[in-house]
């Protein structure tokens, strides 16, 4: 609707400039020939609940023509796929998300091009005419009809994505305790780990389930599900279909998170990423904003185990973005992230990987960090826009959004006091 014939001619006129940028870097670096089509494969989904101004406990901003509704959630992911043709999924949350006409709500998904990801289950809030309450916990606590509302929730949950076509649950806990002495840490694990067992026994058998883990907050002494040990020790008791999730925000400080990717790609036990970029906790600030050579280092260990192994790079991982902001456009921050994460997937696929094995064998530790930053320093915008061109979307997304006074339009259609739903 917003789209349609200006992005003709947003392409029209930066094409020139383009193609020479195009030229200068397959001239200068030596380009995989698969490498466009790698990234034209490369979707990143968007979730329903970073289309509204992230708030903090403090306060929150909108700054109007907010999505008031599921319908105007997948209709703002459509204007992101429209412009970027890489953001072509959208993930849910539970319940507010819920809807009461799939058949409805998909078809709309499909007139954008829009495929449905991960759902999410939420049993670290509680809903209005919900009868008891998680705020001691849910899957770990210590009353079983606490626990079996959780479970029933998550069930829900599954039930509700398959009606949508999703294939994923993404089940983040915020389970733990304030203080010492609150929780026996091991019986809080083990009535966790069969609350999972009985939803993962509700999974559908082409579904996966993800166990997403974090540090801390909005417990401050223990997370039941905390970190990545505790998370894939879960997940192998759960079965094949299980697998950990990394939201990168959810670390300790200077955790070497591109380690823990290597080594869950190894077990065959990573399932998919909540990109986020932190200066100091989970921030949720956009992907590549504060630390892009980490960015690049995890994709450099995707790029190198998911090749170990022989797995797609498009399809084999769930990839999602979980930001949001108070200060920023939440479209414009979406297509920020979203094309950092493209930039740091490309940076990985140029890395020389046989140069890089042959200096690692030989202890030549100046030629690996020179090989890596090599790849890092590569000014990779033109491979992206490339990319971006062939399937059809905008050679500078951000441009043609404000060009077109996208944010305006909405705030017209919506209102300038709309909220969307979430935190
Ligand atoms: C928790 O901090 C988290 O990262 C989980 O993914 C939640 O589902 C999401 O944020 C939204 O609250
Ligand atoms: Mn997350
Ligand atoms: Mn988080």
């Amino acid at each position: 609707m917003f789209v349609g014939d200006k992005l003709h001619d947003h392409n029209a006129l930066r094409l020139a400039a383009h193609e020479r940028r195009y030229a200068f870097i397959n001239s200068e670096v030596a380009i995989p020939s698969d490498l466009i089509t790698k990234l034209k494969d490369f979707q990143i989904a968007i979730p329903s609940w970073a289309l509204g101004t992230g708030g903090t406990r403090f306060g929150r901003f909108s700054g109007g023509g907010e999505p008031r509704n599921l319908e105007e959630k997948i209709a703002d992911v459509g204007l992101l796929h429209a412009l970027n043709q890489t953001s072509g999924a959208i993930s849910l949350h539970i319940p507010w998300d819920s809807t009461t006409n799939p058949t409805a709500i998909k078809a709309l998904a499909a007139q954008h091009g829009l495929a449905f990801d991960a759902v999410n289950s939420n049993t670290f809030q509680d809903q209005a005419n919900q009868a008891l309450s998680y705020k001691f916990g849910s899957l770990q606590h210590v009353d079983a009809a606490v626990r079996k509302q959780a479970v029933q929730h998550n069930i829900e949950v599954i039930q509700q994505g398959i009606d949508l076509g999703s294939k994923s649950l993404t089940v983040w806990l915020s389970d733990g305790s304030c203080f010492p002495g609150q929780l026996n840490f091991r019986k809080a694990y083990e009535r966790t780990v069969d609350s999972l067992k009985e939803i993962y026994a509700a999974l559908p058998g082409d579904w996966k389930l993800f166990l997403e883990y974090k540090a801390y907050e909005p417990n401050f002494y223990s997370t039941t599900v905390g970190d990545w040990g505790q998370s894939y020790s879960m997940v192998n008791k759960l079965g094949e279909k299980a697998f950990t999730l990394v939201d990168l925000g959810h670390h300790l400080p200077n955790a070497n998170i591109e380690q823990i990717v290597s080594l869950l790609l190894m077990e065959g036990k990573l399932g998919g990423f909540h990109f986020n970029d932190s200066k100091y906790g989970d921030d949720d600030l956009t992907a590549g904003s504060i630390k892009p050579y980490q960015l690049f280092l995890i994709f450099n260990e995707l790029v190198d185990g998911m090749d170990a192994k022989g797995m797609n790079h498009a399809k084999d991982l769930g990839w999602m973005i979980d930001a949001s902001h108070n200060v920023k456009d939440p479209l414009e921050d979406l297509l920020q992230s979203v094309e950092a994460i493209q930039m740091a997937y490309a940076q990985a696929l140029l890395v020389d990987r046989t140069a890089l094995e042959a200096a690692r064998n030989a202890n030549d530790v100046v030629a690996c960090q020179e090989i890596l930053q090599t790849a890092f320093r590569t000014d990779v915008r033109s491979l992206v826009a490339q990319a971006r061109l062939e399937l059809g979307g905008a050679l500078d997304p951000m441009a043609l959004f404000r060009d077109l006074g996208i944010r305006n339009q909405l705030i017209q259609q919506r209102g300038a006091k709309t909220q969307a739903t979430g935190l």
